[in-house]
């Protein structure tokens, strides 16, 4: 007797049902239209999630710094120097005071349109594993960048009051003809201290994402004020503190300069499609323990499924026993394997 066909969901009903399942489908249409999109506390932050990682990512500035932020006058991050900021050679701030006998004074004498960005936070407290992991996060990152999508990186933001504004760019630094309509990159960010414009929120041009170029000259300028010099297009993110803010890899965003006291923080998870070079290098790093403690998909995220990058044969033979191993966990977890024929939900 002929055996009945057996019909898996394509990763196409598949992450659609769990869309429709989370009720994010206005969200993903907000997100199809303009390249971004806030999912609201109430949906986005199970179980006061928000509060633990603020607390979480304060103590890791603690640690890196020498010195507890001052949550509520942001005065330990006001204008933070651009050396300060993890975009220079020295690694902490307490780094470069040393380094250069600095008093703080002294360190604030420029202005950073950054802050303090604190890379490689993931093994720093085990609330941004459960961020990591929240259903809500990963539905938009699967629509965006597939089943198959890995962690690029993990970053705290942390930023005090300052005066320069954060240029527009795209999270893909490549050339215009590669990039797609559909995302290769998104940045999933948590939104820990709320947004807007006078607390100094992401900026975004809405639409910007279906251009498929980056932005050039003028038009990277996010204008401090309305009618200011700079691109015309800009329009500050609205969050409440408890918010994830989505966007597509394609889209110009930066930021605008805190004009209100008090620290600005968030958690910026960045999702890159698998076959994409990370900014992290997860695989050898991730303890046992911590892969236990999760189902399958934490080790495709952590990329551990990733073989490609191998030294010599017998690495490469290591790396492809390793990724096979949690390519078909996760298959067994998830009832089927990537396949092609799925398309971009991979
Ligand atoms: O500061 C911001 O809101 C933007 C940060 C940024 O460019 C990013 O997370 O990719
Ligand atoms: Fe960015």
């Amino acid at each position: 007797m002929a055996e009945a066909a057996t019909e898996t969901p394509s990763s196409r009903d598949r992450i659609w049902a769990e869309i429709v399942e989370l009720g994010l489908e206005p969200y993903i249409e907000f997100l199809d239209e303009n390249g971004y999109v806030v999912i609201p506390p109430e949906i986005a932050m199970p179980e006061g999630l928000a509060d633990r990682m603020l607390k979480a990512c304060l103590d890791v500035a603690e640690r890196r710094n020498g010195e507890r932020p001052d949550f509520e006058t942001g005065g330990s991050h006001a204008s933070m120097a651009p050396y300060e900021s993890g975009f220079d050679s020295f690694r902490t701030r307490r780094d470069r005071k040393l380094k250069l006998g600095l008093d703080k004074a002294a360190a604030y004498e420029d202005d950073s349109p950054h802050g303090d960005l604190m890379n490689s936070i993931l093994f720093e407290d085990e609330v941004f594993e459960e961020g990591l992991m929240n259903p809500v996060l990963l539905a938009i990152a699967t629509y965006l960048c597939g089943y198959s999508a890995t962690l690029s990186s993990m970053g705290c933001w942390m930023r005090g009051p300052n005066r320069s504004t954060f240029n527009l760019h795209t999270d893909m630094s490549v050339a215009d003809e590669l990039l797609t309509p559909h995302a290769l990159v998104c940045q999933c960010t948590y939104v820990l201290t709320d947004f807007d414009r006078e607390h100094g929120s992401t900026a975004v041009v809405p639409g910007s994402h279906k251009l498929c170029r980056q932005p050039v000259g003028d038009e990277c300028i996010v204008p401090a004020n309305p009618g200011d010099f700079g691109n015309p297009d800009v329009v500050p993110v609205e969050a409440k503190a408890g918010s994830i803010l989505v966007w597509h890899g394609n889209t110009w965003h930066g930021a605008y300069n805190r004009r209100a006291s008090g620290l600005r923080v968030s958690v910026a998870n960045y999702m890159a499609r698998d076959f994409m070079r990370t900014q992290e290098d997860l695989r050898d790093i991730i303890p046992q323990e911590m892969l236990d403690r999760h189902p399958p998909r934490f080790g495709i995220l952590t990329q551990q499924g990733v073989a490609a990058g191998y030294r010599n044969q017998d690495d490469g033979w290591a790396k492809d026993a390793r990724a096979e191993k949690h390519n078909a966990a996760y298959a067994k977890a998830s009832g089927q394997r990537f396949r092609a024929k799925d398309g971009v939900y991979n």
